[in-house]
């Protein structure tokens, strides 16, 4: 019996990139800025309806230049129901972070909460589209006004995510940053980018992604390497002519499982909003107190059927070592995420599952339950 895994990246026919690897062989150039990585930030502006994209060499190091760019200091507010990379680009920039539970229903952070958690030292909010679920963008651009904070989406998991007016999700916010790591919706084996609102702001950050130069002899600033490789944005290329038929094929598992498992007591499963175009990156469900075992029961159960389903995210970022100090890590402050992280699991999703697989994965699910 083969495992199933909660993911296993979407790769095109490996012929089709020869002409890519060709390309860069006779040119030379494999980074700096080049071709494939010009042509890449342009077509992923026209796909995901934005207007200025800066592509990065990973998600986690374009948040930390994000912070940067925006000069942001003291305390950010966050959440601790996210992957650690979150709350780590904060401490890479000396920033505290500040923890402030999620909503029950679609366990971003919540916006009536963050009010109470802004003290004089705050100056952002950084919010996380958890599993690609859209937060309360709208009340959270009222709090950044009336506060005059900063706002960063860690957009990791919202690739292609819109709202249903057709307005990308990635527009709000003073920026937002993408993952393109193996196990994202899409691809670059490794790779990211952040969104700017305009030209300016996009300089910067591509200044501050090339250590600071400006030009051949300037700089400005002490900027990072953050740059993506001509391989990988010319795989992104390759990758971006079959994102929709791979976000299609997702679709199907997604509306099997909730078909299939809607019926299992002690089974919920955490819907995104109805009015959203989404992008069905990972398949959550709550295992709760009416399923006959506990969520790290089934965790260890499922794996004897080969199935390696994932706790995204347990534990609580507020609980690791370099976090637990914060008072605003204490559990009373996090009950919702707390309880949300002792009961989540995600299912595996991705575009080569095969019906038989997803049956494997529903009926040892279902064999627990009975
Ligand atoms: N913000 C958020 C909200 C994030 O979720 C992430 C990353 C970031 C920021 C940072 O972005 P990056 O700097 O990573 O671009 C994974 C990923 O490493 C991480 O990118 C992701 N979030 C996180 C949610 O999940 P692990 O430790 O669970 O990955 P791993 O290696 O255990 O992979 C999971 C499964 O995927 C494996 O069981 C098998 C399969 N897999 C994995 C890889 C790497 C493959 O089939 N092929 C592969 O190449 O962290």
């Amino acid at each position: 019996m083969q495992n199933i895994y909660v993911t296993k990246p979407f790769l095109p026919p490996l012929e089709e990139f020869y002409p890519y690897l060709e390309k860069i062989w006779a040119s030379g150039v494999l980074t700096n800025g080049a071709a494939f990585h010009q042509e890449l930030e342009a077509k992923l502006c026209d796909y995901l309806g934005v207007q200025y994209l800066s592509l990065f060499s990973n998600g986690t190091i374009a948040l930390i230049t994000a912070l940067q760019a925006l000069g942001v200091k003291g305390e950010v507010i966050t959440t601790p129901y996210s992957f650690v990379a979150t709350a780590h680009s904060l401490l890479w920039n000396g920033i505290t972070p500040v923890f402030v539970d999620v909503d029950p229903q679609t366990l971003n952070l919540d916006p009536s909460k963050i009010e109470a958690a802004i003290t004089p030292n705050t100056t952002a909010i950084m919010p996380v589209h958890c599993y690609g679920y859209p937060c309360d963008v709208v009340a959270i651009e009222k709090l950044s006004k009336k506060y005059g904070l900063k706002v960063i989406y860690d957009a990791a998991h919202a690739f292609g995510v819109r709202l249903g007016s057709g307005e990308s999700i990635l527009n709000f916010g003073d920026l937002s940053v993408l993952s393109f790591h193996a196990t994202k919706v899409f691809n670059t084996f490794e790779g990211g980018a952040i969104i700017s609102p305009d030209l300016k702001t996009k300089t910067r950050i591509d200044q501050l992604k090339n250590f600071g130069f400006t030009d051949e002899t300037t700089v400005i600033e002490a900027g990072i390497n953050g740059k993506m490789s001509e391989v990988n944005a010319a795989f992104g290329l390759l990758q971006l002519k079959y994102i929709n038929e791979a976000i299609g094929l997702r679709k199907k598992i997604n509306d099997t499982y909730s078909k299939s498992l809607s019926s299992v007591k002690g089974i919920e499963c955490i819907n995104a909003p109805a009015d959203i175009i989404q992008n069905y990156s990972y398949f959550p469900i709550l295992v709760t107190p009416e399923f006959p075992m506990s969520r790290d029961a089934l965790y260890e159960k499922l794996k004897l059927h080969g199935v390696f389903s994932r706790r995204y995210f347990y534990p609580l970022i507020s609980t690791f070592p370099m976090y637990q100090h914060l008072s605003s890590s204490d559990s009373r402050n996090l009950p919702v995420a707390t309880d949300a992280a002792n009961k989540i699991l995600c299912l595996p999703i991705y575009p080569a599952l095969t019906p038989e697989q997803q049956g494997v994965v529903i009926d040892a699910i279902k064999s627990c339950a009975a």
